[in-house]
This record gives structure tokens, C-alpha cells and sequence, in this order.
């Protein structure tokens, strides 16, 4: 055993959600052991699952800003410190903060030879002591680390019984996060250095989008509206939307990173962007309120800077729509060839799919959750590099492509700018209006009833999974459910199975295909989060507002699933 090894009591509950592990703030600042024992578990799989004959690791260590990130990238410093026969260097961002695309970016550029990443944040869940405070793992594809990693990762830790730590009067451990690139430390047997957080993932979109384009658009006075949401994405979005294209300062808002998010809650959708939504004329529910300042395009991106909101005046382009409407402008967006597949997540609406169904483009539903994604684009039975560009996108806010192996906030602005940039006449509103007229329009909605009881959320889905194959309620009104199924996915290229991904009642309303899909939420911190997601299809009339268009269908679904005697709750916390 080495100098620095010391026992520690094992944790049982540090098994990572849909995107890493998730606690409340107090659980990691009141315990530092909780952090610790997390990343020597990490490091104990990286070491087990590596070649004997291989080199230690480079590891980028970087967080989107939130409180207790600082001194979370001072502990595990000194964990890599005492693990050096695991890792020999941790880059570290600049003053500690870098978005998920970006770090994503960072891995995947050659110059960087730095194999994973460690980002602490806990997404979209807000900041600060009484909030939220979590860890992502990403692999060397700069992808996040897949479901049999993260089971490893939580066996590992509820066996642990020693760990590694350099002790502050062993070294010196101090890092000034504010030093000059370059800059390097020793902790321990590793070497601690300060890198740039913006070359790597600048240079990626700089190849993807005809950069050239979007800074006429923008010198011909259009302006957007961009909030960072106080989160990691902020400088990013000034640094490439305002340094480099050029929109004017006014263009932004809460683009400074902040530990608590500003008090705000950093999930970009209709209830928590309310300043940008009422400043594009828009209303929490999505409809036109007539006021509103004069901007093309409004955007937001959530705290760790992978999730986007976009809209127009007056208009709001829920997330599904949004990715079909990519999918099907993809040569006004990337001179990177025609696009080779598309994927989503399964409660996303089916508006992609009709996309791909035209332009004969393969077309993928998968889990919710990104790491389903990159096995696809990085598939060799698909084509590897021949099968990309890939494109794909979550009902979530959640959207991004094969340029990256994250979902990415700022990309999805770029791809709306490109839209509006290569026709200028055309508003958000126009672009819309002419998928519906093309396509159709599906109606989309979500219902999040956060902290509801785990075990009520839990009977409930029990119960539903107790429908499949039975007789199925009867309304004889407008709503009929036809079939109850539960989703389950075959990886195309693993073959692995993921079961109970997700409860499908499918409906028939007056003749329009329509669903209501129920799941739990992976990455709450607290009791459960249920969510039920609600779609309907309308051929003809694309006038209507989402929420209201589907409220009854919202009724009906939440009727049959017995969703108030299950969790106590009449209304959603929120709707989005
Ligand atoms: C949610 C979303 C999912 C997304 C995940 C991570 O998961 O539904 O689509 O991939 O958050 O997003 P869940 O299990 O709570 O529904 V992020 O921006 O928080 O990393
Ligand atoms: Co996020």
C-alpha cells in the first residue's frame, strides 16, 4: 500500500442516475469522504478496466462553476495526487468552469491527449448549499461513460474499504485556478495544469458551421437574445456569439457564471427562462402575448451548458420540433455532407421521424439519457465515420450531433442562427409554420410532478406495468386508449438490452394518433420526479396552443395511471 492510503467506510447509495450522480449539496460539503470515495471508485474501474501495459491517464477535471466546486477540484487533486500509477495529469480549465459540450470537445481533439473527464455539476438542477451538487463521468470518445461503466462504478463503491489522498501537510496542494494557461502544479505523483477551455470546442463549431455566414447576419444588425442562466455556458456563448460572430452586448443576458445560478433554477424551458420567454413575447405557457422586444432569435442553455431553449418572437419551438426542423434544413446548417441518421430518445414526439421518413435517412429511438447515443455514431456496423453526420435530440431541451459525443446548448443556437441566416427574410415563426404546412404538426407537452413519495411514484408504475395485456378502460368518448406497452430497447450494435425504460399508452382522439408516456426521472436528488409525456398528432389545424391542445389528453392519461391516488398530486409542478 502506498504512503497515502487510509481506510474509509463505504457508501451504498452512489449509483449514478440518467446523467451521473446527483446529492444534495449538504451531502458532499458535510462528508468530504462522499466525494472521495466516488472518484477512487472511478479511478479503481479505470484501472481494473485498462491494459495492464498502459500508460497512466490525462483526465480533465473541470465543473460548470456551482458552489463547492471549487474545493471539490482541490479533493480530487489530491485523490489523482496519491493515485498517480492511475492518473499522471488532470487538466483543469481555467478558472475551474467549462461547459459538458465543451469538455466533451476537449477530450476528442488529438492535441489534448486526454483520455476522460470529470465535470462537476449536477446539470439543470439548481446551485448552492441548499440546492444541488453532483459528478459526471466521460470516456475517451469524450462520450458519457455507458450503464455498464456506471454499475461498475457503483459496485466498486459499496465495497470500497481504503482510498488514496495526499495529506495537505505531506505536499503542497494549492492550485490558483485564476493562473495562466499553462501553468502547472505537482499534487502528489501528478501533474495539475491550467488549460484553455474555449481552443478545442471553438475550432469544432468553427468546422461545422460557415462561421462566415452568421457574422454577415450578424453585422447586418439582427440581433438575438442569449441567457447563460448564470450557468457554465455563459462565457462560451459570449465567447463564440459575441467575440467571434460579433452580436453587441445587449444581445446577452446572466452570461456570467455564478455558484448559485443567481438564485435561478438553470433548466431552460418556458417556466424557468420567464425573463427571456417575456422579453421574446412569449407567456409561460408558449402563447404570443404581443409585447416583447425586437429579436430574431432567443435561446437559453441550462447550467453545464448542453441543454437549449429556442425561440422566436412569439414563438416558441418546443424541442421535438426543433430537431425535426434541424434535421430537415441540415444543408443550410453544416457544409459536413448530408445527414446519415437521426435518433431520439423515446418520449420525444415522433416529428423527427417523419423527417427521416422523407429524406430516407435511418432513424433511431432510443432511452432517454445521451450514452445511448454515441454507441450509434460510433458504430463500425453502422459505418463509423461514414455514418456520421448524425443528428440527434430529447424532448428535454436536448439537442446536438456526431460533432461532439455530448448534447450541446451552443450548437443548437449556431444551427437555428444558420436556418435564419441562409434565408434572412424568414422569421423563427415562418420557419415553423412551414414544417407544419409540410409535415404536420404533433402537439407536444410534459408534466413534471417533482418530490412526489418514491414509493407511491413506484406503485404507480407498477400498476400500469399490471395493464399490459389486460382489457384496457373503455371511455367511449373522445379519448381511446388502444394499447399499454412498456418500452424497451435492443441496442443495434451491442445488442444489449435496457428494460422499463418507460410506460406507452397509445390513444386514438377523434382519429388522430396521440400517446401518453410515463416515467421516472434519473436525476432528481430528492424523492421522485414523475413525468408524463403527452403528444398528439393534427394533419390540419397547426394554429393551436400546445398546453391547451393538450390538456384533456393530460386528464384522461392521468385518470387511467390513478396518478392522484399514487402520489397525493392533482396538478404538475411544472409544465414545459
Ligand atoms: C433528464 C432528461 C433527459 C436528460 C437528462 C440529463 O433525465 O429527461 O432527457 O438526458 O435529464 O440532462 P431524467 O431521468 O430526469 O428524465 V442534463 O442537462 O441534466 O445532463
Ligand atoms: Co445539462
Amino acid at each position: 500500500t502506498s504512503r497515502y492510503s487510509r481506510p474509509t467506510t463505504a457508501y451504498q447509495d452512489q449509483r449514478p442516475g440518467t446523467s451521473g450522480l446527483r446529492k444534495k449539496t449538504k451531502i458532499w460539503t458535510e462528508d468530504s469522504m462522499y466525494l472521495n470515495n466516488l472518484i477512487q471508485s472511478y479511478l479503481n474501474v479505470l484501472s481494473t478496466n485498462s491494459s495492464p501495459s498502459s500508460k497512466p491517464l490525462s483526465i480533465l477535471l473541470a465543473s460548470d462553476g456551482r458552489y463547492h466546486s471549487v474545493p471539490s477540484i482541490a479533493q480530487i487533486s489530491k485523490i489523482c495526487g496519491a493515485n498517480s500509477d492511475i492518473v499522471s495529469t488532470l487538466h483543469v480549465p481555467q478558472n475551474g468552469v467549462q461547459s459538458t459540450p465543451s469538455c466533451s470537445s476537449y477530450i476528442r481533439s488529438p492535441k489534448n491527449d486526454c483520455s476522460a473527464a470529470i465535470i462537476l455539476t449536477a446539470s439543470h438542477n439548481p446551485g448552492g448549499p441548499d440546492a444541488d451538487f453532483g459528478v459526471k463521468f466521460n470516456g475517451a470518445r469524450g462520450e458519457p461513460v455507458d450503464e455498464g461503466f456506471t454499475e461498475e462504478v457503483w459496485e466498486e463503491s459499496k465495497r470500497l474499504t481504503t482510498l488514496n489522498i495526499v495529506d495537505d501537510d505531506d505536499d503542497d496542494v494549492t492550485i490558483d485556478l485564476n493562473a495562466e494557461v499553462g501553468t502547472t502544479y505537482k499534487v502528489g505523483g501528478c501533474k495539475v495544469v491550467i488549460v484553455d477551455p474555449y481552443e478545442a470546442y471553438v475550432s469544432t463549431l468553427e468546422k461545422f458551421f460557415d462561421f462566415e455566414l452568421l457574422k454577415d447576419y450578424a453585422s447586418k444588425g439582427n440581433r438575438i437574445l442569449f441567457d447563460g442562466m448564470h450557468g457554465a455556458g455563459g462565457p462560451f456563448g459570449r465567447r463564440v456569439l459575441g467575440d467571434i460572430l460579433g452580436f453587441k452586448d445587449d444581445c446577452f443576458m446572466r452570461c456570467d457564471t455564478r455558484e448559485d445560478f443567481g438564485g435561478c433554477h438553470p433548466d431552460p424551458n418556458l417556466t424557468y427562462g420567464k425573463e427571456l420567454v417575456e422579453r421574446m413575447g412569449l407567456d409561460g405557457k408558449g402563447r404570443k402575448t404581443g409585447k416583447g422586444e425586437d429579436f430574431k432569435l432567443g435561446a437559453a442553455n441550462d447550467g453545464d451548458g448542453d441543454r437549449n431553449l429556442i425561440c422566436g418572437k412569439g414563438v416558441f419551438v418546443t424541442p421535438s420540433d426543433s430537431l425535426a426542423v434541424i434535421a430537415d434544413r441540415w444543408e443550410d446548417i453544416s457544409s459536413n455532407g448530408p445527414l446519415k441518421g437521426v435518433a431520439r430518445s423515446m418520449p420525444s414526439s415522433a416529428a423527427v421521424d417523419v423527417v427521416a421518413e422523407k429524406k430516407g435517412v435511418r432513424n433511431f429511438v432510443t432511452p432517454t439519457g445521451w450514452k445511448f447515443f454515441g454507441n450509434l455514431m460510433d458504430s463500425e456496423v453502422l459505418g463509423g465515420e461514414n455514418f456520421n453526420p448524425f443528428l440527434c435530440g430529447e424532448e428535454s431541451f436536448g439537442t446536438g450531433s456526431s460533432h461532439i459525443r455530448e448534447k450541446d446548448g451552443l450548437w443548437a443556437v449556431l444551427a437555428w442562427l444558420s436556418i435564419l441566416a441562409r434565408s434572412p427574410s424568414l422569421t423563427v415563426e415562418d420557419v415553423v409554420n412551414q414544417h407544419w404546412e409540410k409535415y404536420g404538426r404533433h402537439y407536444y407537452a410534459r408534466y413534471d410532478y417533482e418530490e412526489c413519495g418514491s414509493d407511491g411514484a413506484n406503485k404507480m408504475m407498477e400498476n400500469l406495468r399490471g395493464m399490459i395485456g389486460k382489457a384496457l378502460p373503455k371511455d367511449g368518448g373522445d379519448y381511446e386508449l388502444n394499447k399499454i406497452e412498456s418500452f424497451s430497447y435492443t441496442d443495434p450494435v451491442t445488442k444489449e438490452v435496457t428494460a422499463n425504460q418507460g410506460m406507452i399508452l397509445s390513444f386514438l382522439v377523434k382519429d388522430s394518433p396521440a400517446r401518453a408516456v410515463f416515467r421516472l426521472s434519473g436525476t432528481g436528488s430528492a424523492g421522485a420526479t414523475v413525468r408524463m409525456y403527452l403528444e398528439k398528432y393534427d394533419g390540419e389545424n397547426f394554429g393551436g396552443n400546445s398546453q391547451e391542445e393538450l390538456k384533456g389528453l393530460g386528464e384522461k392519461a392521468a385518470e387511467i395511471a390513478d396518478l392522484e391516488r399514487f402520489t397525493g398530486r392533482k396538478e404538475p409542478t411544472v409544465i414545459t
